[in-house]
């Protein structure tokens, strides 16, 4: 039974999510990318491309805050020129037109819209190729009317070319650097820059850099006319719903060396009855190699653009026919490489439980997620909108989650990339820009405890311990190990513990908006004690590994120091305290009118197993008690109603969401994973089951009008009952909980456990379930398992033969695959 709501469905195999109406609640996003050229495409053509780098090398623009939404796009027009009616292949940005049909697929690095309007079928497909910085619209225009066609075919893309924040601040005295012109051996507008905002943070400085790169924007049908000036292809007060040049058919042919850039082709077909024609439309950046045209031509209106350089021997008709075809081969065969890529990654983990939502995620869609969060950070989507963050530090030890169990060498890399942004005391930027090197120093006080936490991961999907003997530079002088960096991490953190024994808070813990608590030095946390205590005792089996006795000593002793302060003085009665103020006040307290409860500072105490039994148990249940919501767990109750600067930004934000009493997702799922590790299955799941957004997105009456964003993927938060709109989700896709949600369903559901001496099979699945089959790829290995719920002898089988314990050690067993049974 297909999973639906009222915009949309999955396919049968979950590999696509498909928009059956287009005026969906919120744009619905989708991801194209490669290990350089990346793009966010909602489903109707918007978003924007970017080389490495969405602030400081964007690609194509998107206009934040707009009105109309979602604009502008990589739009494909279509013209009858008999009737004069002109319409999108993408829906937007005619939505004012009648269209008889309209679906949109969101696939693993793709997004089909296929449309009908006017007796004519349109499909274009979206991609980025896995190995060219470009990306290819593949369209199929299809007579449906049964009358011969006369078509007129505008594809068009505004550019940016450059930094982004730039084009918002300083665009007047920015659009004075741009060079498009018609090649036409290419049969192709080429656009470049001549000059670059690279000058590590915006100002009124225009610095003398190069743009090292051109675009190059073509068609694979013989072209008739183009522009590239944004003022001449849409005229004066329109917009791209309604461009001069396809209203009249005339291109201006324009040239330009400054002004609004946009790339836009125009090609003339005739279409047969009942026939198709197929044709690609190509973005692709490459760097500078013969230099810009240097004079701008304008006005040549009309006349044909195609005999400059091309001399009489240019068979122009002939060429572009062999290349066209040749083209849609390549592009063709691409798009089969890109399927083949992802189905390659998702063969991961399969698993077949009595849950479809839950098999939808973890099949796909939470896998793909994590993908996407992995190479876009926080940084490049529609509510991250590219232009302020960077990579963030915690995120970036975190999000390797996903991708760690396909691709180790990639996080490796990775890893040891993002250390270069530590300093020799331990301590981190918190943010960093790959291209210009730079990012903030923020003094957020869990920042630099994510790189162990990160390491520990990594160590226990590969057993590669060699990555602790690469040395990598320091952000201010020298270079460490990656064993040093690791050590000096937790050194820092124990070094800046405060008066009470535990982490001072500084400008704030994972939890940013508590950034008034700690700001004259002396606040400290309890989440940040229990997530310290956390990252020591996961990294001492590190220590013991690289016979460094003395920080297995110290780290040994600070872990149990921690568990004894922690429940000295971090205990309310009912559950723990989040944090003390610069004055020493508690937060976080029954004695308190707002923010009596918070949600971290429960799931940690668990988590890090420094609870004793008694306390995890109770403070579980109070987060169950005054926590719960219909989409998942609040993260604070009450939310703050009044201003409170001895707390921060929290008590400013409106009550119900964001961290100030949302249900935020990445937090909620923490407190499933301590709800599992103190066995508490039945709600875990069924708070897990609340989360997944095709779940969460149909728990008000308003379904998914009210959740808004895309039901295929974790959003950052839901809001809370505590505010009207409560069931409104927003900053979707680019968010921990994808990793989160991904692992705790793997890892703890399932009961695949990766540990330093192999895998750890412990299922811990809701009653309801009679059992479930999956696969988990580990080391080189597949790892068959069959689960069975409420067997009269509880044993686990491996290869048929019954083993105590539940670890499964890889190198007793020979053979690709390993089959394991469970009896639970
Ligand atoms: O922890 C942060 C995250 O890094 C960015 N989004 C908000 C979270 C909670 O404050």
């Amino acid at each position: 039974m297909a999973i639906a709501n009222q915009y949309g469905y999955y396919t049968e195999d979950n590999r696509e999510f498909v928009i059956t109406d287009p005026r969906t609640p919120r744009p619905w996003f989708n991801y194209m990318w490669n290990s350089q050229y990346a793009g966010l495409i909602s489903h109707t053509g918007g978003g924007f491309s970017f080389l490495e780098s969405p602030r400081d090398n964007r690609i194509s623009r998107m206009r934040y805050n707009c009105l109309p939404w979602d604009r502008p796009g990589r739009y494909v027009m279509v013209k009858d020129v008999a009737s004069g009616q002109y319409w999108s292949l993408s829906w937007s940005p005619t939505i004012h037109l009648n269209y008889d049909f309209y679906e949109c697929r969101h696939g693993q690095g793709y997004t089909k819209i296929t449309t009908e309007i006017n007796g004519i079928r349109g499909e274009i497909t979206y991609f980025v190729p896995n190995d060219v910085n470009a990306e290819v619209w593949r369209v199929k225009l299809t007579d449906v009317s049964g009358t011969a066609r006369d078509l007129e075919i505008y594809s068009f893309v505004e550019l940016l070319m450059g930094n982004a924040l730039n084009d918002q601040i300083n665009q007047p005295n920015d659009k004075h650097f741009t060079d498009i012109h018609f090649d036409c051996d290419l049969q192709a507008l080429v656009a470049t820059r001549r000059y670059w905002v690279l000058n590590k943070g915006v100002s009124v400085k225009q610095p003398n850099i190069d743009w090292k790169y051109q675009v190059y924007f073509s068609q694979s049908l013989p072209v008739s006319g183009f522009d590239s000036s944004l003022d001449t292809f849409i005229g004066r007060w329109r917009s791209e719903s309604n461009p001069l040049a396809v209203e009249t058919g005339v291109m201006q042919n324009t040239e330009i060396t400054a002004g609004d850039p946009v790339v836009a082709l125009q090609s003339k077909i005739s279409l047969g009855a009942n026939s198709s024609v197929d044709f690609a439309v190509t973005l692709k950046i490459a760097a500078k190699e013969i230099p810009p045209t240097p004079l701008a031509k304008r006005g040549k209106e009309n006349s044909p653009p195609f005999t400059r350089g091309a001399g009489g021997e240019l068979n122009r008709e002939t060429k572009i026919g062999k290349d066209a075809g040749e083209l849609l081969e390549i592009v063709d065969r691409q798009f089969l490489q890109l399927k083949q890529k992802w189905d390659q990654h998702l063969s991961c983990v399969q698993v077949q439980t009595p849950d479809p939502a839950f098999n939808a995620m973890i099949n796909v869609w939470n896998q793909y997620q994590a993908a996407v969060t992995f190479d876009m950070a926080r940084n490049s989507g529609y509510y991250h909108g590219g232009l302020l963050f960077g990579t963030g530090m915690r995120d970036r030890f975190q999000d390797i989650l996903g991708v760690v169990m396909v691709d180790p060498a990639r996080v490796r890399e990775r890893l040891i990339k993002a250390l270069n942004f530590q300093f020799k005391d331990g301590s981190t930027l918190h943010n960093y820009f790959v291209l210009t090197n730079t990012g903030e120093r923020t003094n957020h006080s869990d920042t630099p405890l994510w790189i162990p936490f990160g390491i520990v991961e990594y160590l226990k999907e590969t057993g590669d311990f060699s990555i602790l003997e690469e040395v990598v530079p320091y952000h201010d002088d020298t270079s460490g190990t990656v064993y040093e960096h690791l050590v000096r991490a937790l050194d820092f953190a124990i070094a800046n513990t405060g008066e009470k024994g535990m982490p001072r808070i500084f400008t704030g813990d994972w939890n940013d908006t508590l950034d008034h608590v700690g700001s004259q030095g002396k606040g400290e946390t309890t989440w940040g004690a229990f997530f310290l205590g956390y990252v020591l005792n996961k990294s001492l089996p590190v220590c013991e590994h690289q016979g460094d006795s003395q920080s297995l000593a110290k780290f040994q002793k600070f872990y149990e120091h921690l568990r004894q302060v922690t429940n000295d003085i971090c205990w309310d009665g009912e559950w723990y305290l989040r944090a003390f103020r610069d004055n020493g006040e508690p937060i976080g307290v029954s004695s308190a009118s707002q923010g009596k409860i918070f949600l971290n500072a429960q799931s940690w105490a668990v988590i890090s197993e420094l609870a004793p039994k008694d306390r995890a148990d109770r403070c579980m249940a109070s987060s169950r008690e005054y926590l719960t919501t219909p989409f998942g767990m609040k993260i604070v109750d009450p939310s703050f109603t009044e201003i409170d600067d001895t707390v921060g930004l929290i008590s400013r934000c409106v009550p119900g969401k964001k961290e100030n009493g949302a249900v935020f997702n990445h937090a909620s799922s923490w407190f499933v994973l301590a709800s599992l590790l103190n066995g508490d299955t039945e709600f875990a799941w069924e708070i897990y089951r609340r989360m997944m957004p095709i779940n969460s997105s149909q728990a008000t009456d308003a379904k998914c009008d009210r959740f808004e964003t895309e039901p295929y993927v974790y959003p950052e938060y839901v809001t809370s009952p505590d505010h009207e709109t409560q069931g409104q989700a927003s900053h979707s896709w680019l968010t921990g909980t994808a990793v989160w949600m991904l692992r705790i369903g793997i890892d703890y559901i399932l009961g695949f456990q990766p540990t330093f001496e192999g895998m750890i099979i412990d299922p811990k699945i809701p009653a309801e379930w009679s059992g479930f089959k999956a696969q988990r790829q580990f080391r080189g290995k597949v790892l068959s398992l069959t689960v069975t719920n409420h067997s009269d002898v509880k044993q686990m089988l491996v290869n048929g033969e019954v083993v105590t314990g539940k670890l499964i050690d890889l190198a007793k067993y020979v053979g690709d695959e390993i089959a394991i049974a469970v009896h639970l």
